[in-house]
Order: C-alpha cells, then sequence, then structure tokens
C-alpha cells in the first residue's frame, strides 16, 4: 500500500478515476481514503486484518473505500454487485466480515443480513470527515485482499493476497505491458475479480495512469467513450471482443469507419480469463487494426503468462512467462514432462498468494511439495510458445471469463424439491467460451422451467445460472456408476 500511496503522492494533480463522467485526482483519492480510514478505525491504532466487506458499484467511491480500508490496515473484500444475498451471505460469513460497506442502492437486499450478521453497516453515503493518525503498514506480510473463486469442492474459497504479493501482480504486468503515467484505460469489468481489480485498475494507479469506469459493459458505450479518443489502453475477457464485433458488424459503414479510426490509435488490447478464439482475434484485426495480446492468470497468483507487448503475438498461444514469475509443466507423478508434451501448469513466483483464507488443508493441497502453485491447467511447450489444452476437471466452467463450479450449481439444484437427480457441465460456446448445461432427473411427473430459472436468480448470479436444460430418466453413467460428464457435454451440446 505504500508504494501505491508513494506513487499517488507523485502524482497528485493528475487524474486517477473517472467515474460517472466527473473526474477525480490522486490528491482527492488519497484525501478521501484518508477520511474513510479514520471513519473505519474509529479511535483504534490499526484495524490489524479486520476483513471489511464493501458492496459498491465500480466508481470513485469503490476506489476510495478500497484504499480506506487497506490505510487502516484492514482486509479488503468485494462483493459482487450482481450476487443474490445467499451469495453476499456466503461471503460474509466466511470472512467474518467485521463491517460491510454498501452503496444506498444495495440497502434492501442486505437487510436481511443485520439480523444474522454482527457486522457493523455502514452506508458509504454517510462517511463523515474525521481525523485518525493512520497505521504503518508492514507490506511484506500484512494481507490485503480476498476475493472468492469457484474450485472443484462446491462453495466458492476466499484467495488472500498479501501487499508484497499485490505489488508483485501489479509491477509484473506494469513493466511487462509498458504502463506509463499518460495511459488512459477503460475499466468494464466486474471488480471482485482479478482482471479489472489488479490488471486493469491497480496498474493504471501505480502508474498515476487514469482509469474510467463503465460501470456495466454495453457496446455502444464503450465505442462511444473510445471515439472520444483518450482512451489509449483496453482489456476484456474474449466474450467482450466478441459482442464488441458483434456491435460493429451492425453498424452502417460510416459509424464502423470512425469506430475503426478511433481504435487505431490505442498502445494495447489485452485479452484473457478464458481463451480466445482464433476467430475472434482475427476479426477484432480487422476492426481495430490490432493484435489482441493474450495473456493467461488466475485469482491465486495474478497473471503468469503472456504473449510479448513487443514482437509478435501468436493467436491461440499464451506466450512466456512474466517478469519474476516461474512456470513448469509437469506429469500426473509430479515430474517434468519431456519436450512437446503435455502437463499441468505450475507456477512459482512473489505474486502467488498466500492462502485460502481458513482453509489450510486446501491451500497444502493447491501446493506442492518443493513450493509451487498446481493451477489445474494443462498446456504444452511448442514453438516457443505455451499453449493451453484444458483443464484437469471437467467440473470448472469458464462462461464470459466467469469461473464456475459445476458442484456448486448441483448442489443448489438438488435443493429443488422438484429435482431428484443433477449433473452440470460446460458447452463450449464461440460466444461465451462455455456455457452453462443441467441435466435433471425429475423427483415428480413434471417441472416448470421458467419457475425452476427464477427461483435459481434468487439463489446464484445470474452468470451462474445453466443456460441449456434436459430432463432424462436418468443421468449417464460409467460401470462405477459415476455421472459420466464428457457423455453428457456432448448429449447437451447435440441437443
Ligand atoms: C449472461 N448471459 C449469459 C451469461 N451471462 N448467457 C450465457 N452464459 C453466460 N455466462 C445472458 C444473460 O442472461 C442475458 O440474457 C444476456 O446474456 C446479457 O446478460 P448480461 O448480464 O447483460 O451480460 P453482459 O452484461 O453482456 O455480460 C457479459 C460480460 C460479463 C462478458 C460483460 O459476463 C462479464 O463481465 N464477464 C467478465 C468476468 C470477469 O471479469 N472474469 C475475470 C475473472 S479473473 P437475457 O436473455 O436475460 O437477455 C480471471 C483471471 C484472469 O479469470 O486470467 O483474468
Ligand atoms: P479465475 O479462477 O477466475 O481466476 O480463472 C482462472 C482460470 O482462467 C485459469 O485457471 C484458466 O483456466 C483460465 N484462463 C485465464 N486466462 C486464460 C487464457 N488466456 N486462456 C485459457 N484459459 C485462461
Amino acid at each position: 500500500m505504500k508504494s501505491l500511496l508513494e506513487s499517488a503522492h507523485t502524482h497528485l494533480a493528475r487524474t486517477a478515476v473517472v467515474s460517472e463522467g466527473q473526474p477525480y485526482t490522486y490528491q482527492q483519492l488519497l484525501a478521501r481514503s484518508a477520511n474513510i480510514a479514520g471513519m473505519l478505525l474509529d479511535g483504534r491504532a490499526d484495524l490489524a486484518e479486520a476483513r471489511v466487506a464493501f458492496l459498491v458499484p465500480p466508481g470513485f467511491d469503490y476506489v476510495s473505500i478500497l484504499w480506506g480500508i487497506w490505510r487502516a490496515g484492514g482486509i479488503a473484500v468485494p462483493l459482487c454487485v450482481s450476487h443474490p444475498l445467499p451469495a453476499i451471505q456466503y461471503v460474509v460469513d466466511d470472512t467474518q466480515a467485521e463491517m460491510i460497506i454498501y452503496a444506498s442502492e444495495f440497502a434492501e437486499l442486505l437487510a436481511p443480513l443485520r439480523a444474522s450478521t454482527a457486522a457493523r453497516f455502514l452506508p458509504s453515503a454517510n462517511f463523515v470527515v474525521t481525523s485518525n493518525t493512520l497505521p504503518v503498514i508492514d507490506l511484506v506480510h500484512r494481507r490485503a485482499l480476498i476475493l472468492y473463486t469457484s474450485g472443484t469442492t462446491g462453495q466458492p474459497k476466499g484467495v488472500v493476497t498479501t501487499h508484497q504479493q499485490l505489488e508483485a501482480q501489479i509491477t509484473s504486468l506494469t513493466t511487462s505491458w509498458a504502463w506509463h503515467q499518460d495511459d488512459h484505460i477503460l475499466n468494464v469489468l466486474p471488480l471482485h475479480h482479478v482482471h479489472g481489480l489488479v490488471n486493469v485498475l491497480l496498474c493504471a494507479l501505480w502508474s498515476g495512469a487514469c482509469c474510467t469506469f463503465l460501470p456495466r459493459f454495453d457496446p455502444a458505450a464503450v465505442f462511444a467513450i473510445f471515439r472520444q479518443g483518450e482512451v489509449n489502453v483496453f482489456m476484456a475477457v474474449p466474450t467482450i471482443y466478441f459482442k464488441l464485433i458483434a456491435y460493429w458488424n451492425e453498424q452502417p459503414p460510416a459509424a464502423q469507419a470512425a469506430i475503426s479510426q478511433a481504435l487505431k490509435d490505442f498502445r494495447l488490447m489485452v485479452s484473457g480469463s478464458a481463451a480466445l478464439p482464433v476467430s475472434v482475434l482475427e476479426k477484432w484485426r480487422q476492426v481495430s487494426g490490432h493484435t489482441l495480446l493474450e495473456r493467461y492468470g488466475m485469482t491465486e497468483m495474478g497473471m503468469a503468462i503472456s504473449n510479448p507487448y513487443h514482437g509478435p503475438r501468436r493467436p491461440g498461444c499464451i506466450g512466456l512467462p512474466l517478469n519474476q514469475v516461474q512456470v513448469r509443466l509437469v506429469d500426473e507423478d509430479g515430474q517434468l514432462v519431456a519436450a512437446g508434451m503435455p502437463g499441468e501448469i505450475q507456477v512459482l513466483g512473489p505474486n502467488v498468494f498466500r492462502e485460502y483464507w481458513q482453509k489450510p488443508a486446501a491451500t497444502a493441497a493447491a501446493f506442492t511439495a518443493d513450493g509451487w502453485f498446481k493451477t489445474g491447467d494443462i498446456a504444452v511447450f511448442e514453438g516457443g510458445s505455451y499453449r493451453i489444452l484444458g483443464r484437469n476437471s471437467v467440473d470448472i466452467i469458464k462462461s464470459g471469463g466467469y469461473k464456475i463450479s459445476a458442484l456448486e450449481i448441483e448442489e443448489v439444484l438438488r435443493t429443488h424439491p422438484q429435482i431428484k437427480e443433477c449433473a452440470v457441465v460446460g458447452i463450449p460456446d464461440e460466444e461465451w467460451g462455455e456455457i452453462i448445461g443441467a441435466s435433471l432427473v425429475l423427483a415428480g411427473e413434471t417441472l416448470d422451467l421458467e419457475q425452476l430459472k427464477s427461483w435459481l436468480q434468487t439463489q446464484l448470479p445470474p452468470y451462474k445460472v445453466p443456460r441449456k436444460y434436459l430432463v432424462q430418466e436418468d443421468l449417464p453413467r460409467n460401470a462405477m456408476g459415476k455421472v459420466t460428464k464428457q457423455e453428457l457435454k456432448q448429449l447437451l451440446a447435440a441437443d
């Protein structure tokens, strides 16, 4: 945090953030985050890693609160603005959050939580100006952030990073991709994941650059901002590039030409969080004149592998390890694979997370005996570059760049009185990467699918609600009685 603050002090008069069209300088960010820190401390010397959850849309308030929590010595727990109450409650309970800061639009949603949690509720609009001596934070050991990520074991796990690990994640990108104080990035991504939070927001702030927020992705609004000619860096998931291309295709030739002209002057355009289809890379090249820089990362480690900033970017490949990051490919016995053979990507470096929040067994299982993080992603190294082949678990789905656990959705589906059995899989899709499919065995005669979907929306975030359904007499199983998910994937894809 000191380094982010130190950097901010050297850029006081520059614009740090633009939200709702309003610019805010680094000086304003420092002043407001100090006020918030003082208020959170409320007379204490240091929050000493108390968890502070916050449910606030992207914008200046979000950034000030994040910095305020850090400056008071707390651990920031950003909540997802599209989550229904059960998903929010899970994070609040799991982190044992001491405080919940919320924007007024979420007051009603959060109201039922007040009875079931001891946390203090702080409306972000009511922050009063207070002064407090702020604690000196030990950046090496102090935990900074908990982000939730889905895994192969049902409920999401809290990924804990220290300030030092965050710094490593930021600086490996700012140096590799030549971030500069004159950069201006548009942020359309959610801020409870590393892509929008670390790669976009924190890299910009570290560099003294400007981050403009668009709280909700909308192709027309994105291109309107690009056409103003101020933004020169953009980062997004492949689904967003797919949607931008679809929108561009619908425009009359003059509008297409104006958009393409504006895009030509960009310094950098990055894709990540899911495999970038070569077709999308090529179409975007026609629209923008840019070859997207594809990189590979994960909540547990920030970014690890990237195509080069200078030099040729290979379609379908993710490039080479970033600064400070070591990568190896190993087989199922933990041995290094022979040249050209597939293996699990394992990562070592100062960027790798500290632990899963209060899950020592899961943390231990995520690392090898010699300290390498096991990503679960399978890749090959060929022609001087890594290429992702897939994952080692059929239960992890990537849709729109969101990581989704099939098991978590199955657990929710099983609590529905009309469902006896179920199995959830990802179905390949050019736009979304994968879409979620569910096979259902009914407890009774019939099921109202629309009612089921509405009910699921009260239990799960919109991006975790299955899009395709198949009602079956029985689930496909192997001789051991295990559901054969590959077979199910094919059935749902063909359906
Ligand atoms: C929404 N829809 C989906 C869907 N999500 N359909 C299929 N699959 C999905 N996953 C449907 C909605 O129901 C709706 O349909 C329509 O699409 C539009 O929904 P929306 O919510 O308005 O979508 P949109 O806002 O356009 O969102 C798309 C998106 C979003 C791509 C902007 O998914 C997004 O922000 N993704 C980014 C996730 C992210 O940041 N991941 C990074 C994780 S970190 P209808 O019928 O209701 O109109 C990480 C590490 C790393 O991975 O390497 O970066
Ligand atoms: P998350 O846990 O949400 O941080 O998602 C991390 C996962 O996204 C990785 O483990 C990969 O499976 C996937 N991922 C990220 N970038 C890429 C990429 N460029 N190509 C393929 N998969 C990717």
